[in-house]
């Protein structure tokens, strides 16, 4: 029987709505759904093949448990005992201390990574907790947290009224975006200049996103900070600063930024000082304007004072919160705010081995091989990963391989058989995205728009298929010293819980009322469902357990397969603060003092290679490799090599280059390509398919070189924790 349904899709952050033809049980065609209320119709390569996600050979339907080199295929229970085992004899034999979590990225993809993720690290009980936050946006979380008081308020580019935007080290024509969730981005950005607007592209690479821009900027990797600093001082040296209200801390960073004029930092960007200059006065003088800096300003050496930066500049431009600039967003599952708080702490505990802050509950990734093979109190000895393959994303990709082969315990959670999976002694695959309902938890929080979405799971499970949430919360029941089956329980919990404090809470539209009746009203065939449907209705446009008919209930997005519309974005100053001063903490003492870290670096800069990275439309990270559909066409891990850099080292388009970092080597084919400044290499990360002990044949068959061998895991921005990834020097040679 052919059928139709609605999901959103899950595989980047643009969370387009796919409409899905189901036959005979499984997925046989996806496009996207022109009824969408947010993503009118957009699809990528990705998300069209998704249906592949299931009928994947490679893919673990069922519980895997491994002696030795041999896996065996088990029932539920009999793995949940053996994590039980497993854990138990390390909190028995090393304390708790000694179980290390890492999350990957697709935990903010999934409901159960956003409920039950989290919650599973804490119930471990050590601070040995990791995620790929640290190879990504760890440095937009500080600078919102010292700013505004809260890591999670992200102000996002007003994509659709924008008359300016400046983009820096993005890349969304092959992204898609990120922390900036827009469905069809490139059309936005096309939209832009059609009203006339204004496009300005800052990246070593002419990428396509730039070809599409009024100008690209050609900056030397890592120095988005220097550049952003110079634009902040020509504001202020011009007198176009205009700041937003609700701000403190204006005229110290006036003064931090005084000796930071154009011509003092324009020899490290490699960039005018007339060009800064320009900048400057054209975000000061357009009508409205907006600063959007991606991974390529995050995961670099100065990455948190970048991120900082651009919110400064949005801030005194006056764009801040204000329509056409870069706006809060408000998740239907979040209530407004009080615009006063508690304020964000750094450093709360300290790494074992080489004592590394602790940044929002997490330690760098860079320093989990270290924590497992440095003998002593404390050390690492099982870990449990959920969502990730940290051995292919973060650097030292060998050395962490090695320390994986050594642990005493491992559990992962993954659909594959992979680079890091293959060192578990147990993996628990969750079931594919068409059988799994979908609701964005992380996501709606950076949407340039307001809407409401859900979707319920496409297909029913098959047989022998266990549900994430049950997954983890069986999980979080085990580490918690109790039985896997009873797993409901964790949701009843933290209903009881949230709704106790909704109804003491006089500003709560269920104040006084009973939390044992509300919970009783609530909708939902599983826990994780219960506890949306909770959020939604205690939520900003919820219905307030019947105090708003029209309300959002879960009910009523399963009525509207295509979502609600909740509007454009609005003005949230002062109400989305949490500063104890109830204002923007314009200038806050640790980025104060980091500026000092950037001005030696004005001296200290050296010529020479580096390497940046880059992302592919029909690639995510490292693990869509597998998909027939996406492995199609050309070799894509490929190091690029601008003409001039070519010739003088004497490499032709298709020849094999030696790549050599301080840390590592691999061998690479080169293509020649006049999108790159000169100077600058590039090679795409999450390959490096070829390790023994996989199962991905598609992705192994073209398996590429893991660029995270050249990455240095002793190369953090100390701030946030996070490694980095671009502007690495390397040697580049024929391989001969
Ligand atoms: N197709 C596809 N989509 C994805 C992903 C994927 O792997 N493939 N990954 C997803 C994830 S997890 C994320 S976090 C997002 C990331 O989304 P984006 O941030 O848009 O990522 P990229 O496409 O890598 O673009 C980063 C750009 O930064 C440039 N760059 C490198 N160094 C510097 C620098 O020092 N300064 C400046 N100004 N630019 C620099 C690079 O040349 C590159 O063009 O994409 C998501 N979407
Ligand atoms: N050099 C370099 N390194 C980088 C980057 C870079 O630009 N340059 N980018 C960094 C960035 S932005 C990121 S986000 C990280 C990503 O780092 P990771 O999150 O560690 O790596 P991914 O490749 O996203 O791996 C995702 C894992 O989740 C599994 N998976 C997929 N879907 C599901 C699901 O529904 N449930 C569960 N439980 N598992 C699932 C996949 O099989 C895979 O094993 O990589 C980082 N590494
Ligand atoms: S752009 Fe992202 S969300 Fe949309 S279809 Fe492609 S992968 Fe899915
Ligand atoms: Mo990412």
């Amino acid at each position: 029987m052919v059928d139709k349904a609605y999901r959103i899709c899950p595989l980047c952050e643009a969370t387009c709505g796919l409409e899905l033809t189901l036959d005979g049980g499984g997925i046989t065609a996806a496009r996207g759904d022109r009824a969408d209320v947010f993503s009118a119709g957009f699809i990528c390569p990705k998300g069209a093949a998704i249906g592949q996600l299931d009928t994947d050979p490679d893919r673990l339907r069922r519980p895997m448990v491994r002696s030795g080199t041999q896996w065996r295929e088990v029932g539920w229970d009999e793995a949940f005992a053996a994590v039980r085992n497993g854990l138990a004899g390390v909190f028995e034999r090393y304390g708790r201390q000694a179980v290390a979590t890492y999350l990957g990225n697709p935990n903010v993809h999934t409901i159960a990574g956003g409920l039950y993720a989290g919650a599973l690290a804490k119930a471990v009980g050590s601070t040995q907790v990791y995620s790929a936050s640290t190879v990504d946006q760890m440095p937009k979380h500080v600078s919102s947290g010292l700013l505004f008081g809260d890591p999670l308020a992200i102000p996002v580019p007003d994509l659709d009224r924008t008359d300016y935007l400046l983009m820096l080290g993005a890349n969304p024509l092959e992204s898609n975006g990120s922390l900036c969730t827009a469905p069809d981005f490139p059309g936005k950005l096309k939209a832009l200049r059609r009203r006339g607007g204004r496009l300005v592209v800052v990246d070593p690479r002419r990428t396509r996103t730039a070809a599409l821009a009024d100008r690209h900027l050609p900056v030397r990797p890592g120095t988005d900070a220097y550049l952003l600093a110079g634009i902040v001082h020509t504001l202020f040296a011009e007198d176009l600063a205009t700041p937003t209200g609700h701000v403190t801390g204006v005229d110290e960073v006036r003064e931090l930024t005084a000796d930071l004029s154009p011509e003092t930092v324009s020899g490290v960007c490699g960039l005018p000082a007339e060009e800064i200059r320009t900048l400057a006065r054209e975000l000061a003088a357009a009508p409205t304007a907006a600063v959007y800096a991606r991974i390529g300003t995050s995961t670099v050496e100065f990455g948190t004072l970048a991120s900082w930066l651009v919110d400064v500049v949005n801030v005194l431009t006056g764009n801040l919160d204000r329509p056409g600039g870069a706006m809060f967003p408000l998740a239907p599952h979040r209530r407004r705010g009080s615009g006063t708080g508690r304020g964000f702490a750094l450093g709360r505990w300290r790494s074992r081995v080489r004592g590394f802050p602790e940044v929002k509950g997490e330690l760098p990734a860079t320093a989990l091989a270290e924590e497992i093979t440095t003998p002593g109190d404390g050390q690492v000895r099982a870990l449990i990963t959920v969502a990730g393959n940290p051995v292919l994303s973060t650097p030292g990709g060998d050395r962490l391989e090695e320390a994986l082969a050594g642990l005493d315990f491992m559990v992962s959670v993954d659909p594959y058989l992979n680079e890091t999976t293959r060192h578990a002694h147990v993996i628990l695959p969750p079931p594919p995205p068409g059988r799994s309902a979908h609701y964005d938890l992380a996501f709606a929080d950076l949407a340039v728009r307001n809407t409401a979405r859900y979707s319920p799971a496409p297909i029913p499970l098959a047989e022998g298929e266990r549900d994430e949430c049950e997954i983890l919360a069986g999980l979080v029941m085990i580490v918690s010293g109790q039985d896997a089956a009873a797993a409901a329980a964790v949701d009843d919990l933290v209903i009881a819980g949230t709704l106790a404090k909704a109804t003491a809470d006089p500003s709560s539209p269920v104040y006084g009322r009973d939390p044992a009746e509300l919970a009783k009203t609530l909708d939902g065939r599983t826990g994780s469902e219960r506890r949306i449907d909770m959020m939604l209705r205690l939520g900003a446009y919820g219905d307030g357990f019947g105090a708003r008919a029209d309300g959002l209930t879960l009910a009523r997005l399963i009525a509207e397969p295509h979502g609600v519309d909740l509007g454009p974005l609005q003005p949230r100053l002062p109400e989305v603060l949490r500063t104890p001063s109830g204002l923007i903490e314009l200038c806050p003492a640790p980025l104060a003092a980091d500026l000092d870290r950037l001005r030696a670096g004005l001296s200290s800069r050296q010529d020479g290679l580096v390497l940046v990275g880059r992302r592919h439309l029909r690639s995510n990270n490292s693990w869509l490799h597998n998909l027939p559909a996406l492995a199609r066409g050309t070799n894509r891990c490929t190091l690029h090599l601008h003409p001039s850099d070519a010739t003088a080292l004497g490499l032709g388009d298709g020849d094999t280059a030696k790549v050599r970092s301080r840390t590592g080597e691999v061998a690479v084919s080169v293509e020649i390509t006049e999108d790159l400044m000169p100077g600058v290499v590039s090679l795409p990360h999450g390959w490096g398919h070829d390790r023994p002990g996989t199962r991905m044949r598609v992705a192994a068959a073209a398996p590429g070189v893991n660029v995270n061998l050249l990455t240095d895991p002793d190369a953090i921005d100390p701030l946030s924790g996070t490694a980095v990834l671009n502007g690495i020097p390397v040697e580049v040679a024929p391989a001969r």
